[in-house]
């Protein structure tokens, strides 16, 4: 079995307050006997953890505050998702990192899996294999196998036992908080939109850091109530008039809301968000019925990302979203050096040109140094809406 940290770190003192609260609730959780696990990507199954009764948390860093640390080991054109992350790890300056028992990252793109190595000297990594295909039977096989190795560890790293029931039981309670969530963004193809895009970005991403399932699901259940009757009130934060953007690409929160930003204050509103952030793993419920394993590795299984290859469920869900939210635009959000959402960038572009939907794609980092360009760019855009 693996040794808990539950000690706040040295330099916990010196943290702003929102650090500070991020760990002293993960201290709360470590206190009452929880074990954490750490993971990077939408592809990992939450299921397993929470049939373990672990408490599990997203270890994508938002900012660049650690970047320096981590060039003086990776190199400095690499994605600024896997810097920063990699950075927050060796610095000690992330509450879910420190406190992750047990880090779970995935073969997705070539950057994180080569940095799984180094953390994997500093923390106690399990890595999953997943294939790039996900119509092959091989594929499905070998993705159910990984996912039964992952339970496997589960048991092993932290003395539990997870069984069918359980693992059902965590399906079920995955379906509401999916259901949850697909109802509050749903709310934004009214017209006009009940919410701009910040909101709905911030309530999207600060779900994920929500530990407690019961207090969690009441609050996204507060938060629809409560958007609904303002509008019923007659609250309209967005224009009529407002163009209606999708947004697509790389994973979004923290410093990135930059780019909702320049396109809301250009006069348009974000409706929808493809990316992992957003609908793409909350669109579909995961079978109940079955055998829960296969039930949960097929679900995964099937998220479209640029790491896929052919990347079909990606298209399948920007076309359905595209008419669903009534879109006029879309935005493609790259991060610099991500290779596989750049170079599938060209692809969207042309599906877009054949929808008749125009497309931009803006290439980003961590920083706020190209906040002026992105809002220039932006600006274009939608006033050619
Ligand atoms: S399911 S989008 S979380 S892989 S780290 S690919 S930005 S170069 S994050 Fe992702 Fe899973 Fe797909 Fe979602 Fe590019 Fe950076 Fe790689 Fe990235």
């Amino acid at each position: 079995m693996i040794e808990r940290k539950t000690e706040l770190p040295e330099i916990f003192e010196s943290f702003a307050e929102a650090r500070q609260n991020g760990f002293l609730a993960m201290k709360k959780i470590k206190d009452s006997g929880k074990g954490v696990v750490g993971q990077f990507c939408t592809y990992t199954p939450l299921e397993i953890f929470m049939a373990g009764g672990l408490v599990s948390v997203g270890l994508c860093s938002t900012s660049d505050e650690t970047i320096p640390e981590a060039e003086k080991v990776l190199p400095s054109n690499l994605c600024p998702l896997i810097k920063s992350s990699y950075g927050f790890a060796i610095t000690d300056k992330c509450p879910y990192m420190y406190f992750s028992d047990l880090v779970v990252g995935e073969t997705t793109c070539d950057g994180k899996v080569k940095m799984y190595e180094l953390l994997a000297e500093i923390k106690n990594v399990h890595i999953l294999e997943l294939p790039r295909r996900q119509d092959t039977p091989e594929a499905k096989a070998l993705w159910r196998a990984e996912l039964v190795r992952l339970k496997e560890r589960v048991e092993k790293d932290f003395g539990v036992t997870i069984t069918d029931d359980n693992l059902r039981d965590a399906i079920r309670r995955r379906n509401v908080e999916r259901r949850l969530l697909k109802e509050l963004y749903e709310l934004s193809t009214m017209t006009p939109p009940p919410i701009t895009g910040l909101r709905q970005l911030q309530i999207l991403f600060g779900s994920q850091f929500k530990f407690d399932w019961d207090e969690k699901v009441a609050e996204i259940q507060n938060a629809i109530d409560s958007i609904k009757a303002a509008y019923a009130a007659g609250e309209r934060p967005v224009a009529d008039t407002a163009p209606r953007i999708l947004i697509t690409g790389c994973p979004m929160g923290g410093v990135t809301e930059k780019v909702v930003k320049v396109i809301e204050e250009a006069g348009a509103v974000v409706v929808a968000y493809e990316n992992c952030t957003g609908a793409k793993q909350l669109d579909r419920q995961c079978p109940e019925a079955g055998d829960p394993m296969t039930s949960i590795a097929d679900h995964y299984l099937q998220i479209g990302c640029a790491i896929m290859t052919p990347d079909k469920n990606r298209f399948e869900l920007l076309e359905r979203l595209c008419e669903q939210f009534q879109v006029d635009g879309v935005v493609e959000m790259t991060l610099q050096a991500c290779h596989p959402y750049a170079v599938e960038a060209h692809s969207v572009k042309e599906f877009m040109q054949k929808k008749g939907i125009p497309y931009l794609q803006l290439e980003t980092d961590y920083g706020t140094a190209d906040i002026g360009q992105l809002s220039t760019r932006a600006g274009a855009f939608v006033e050619m809406l």
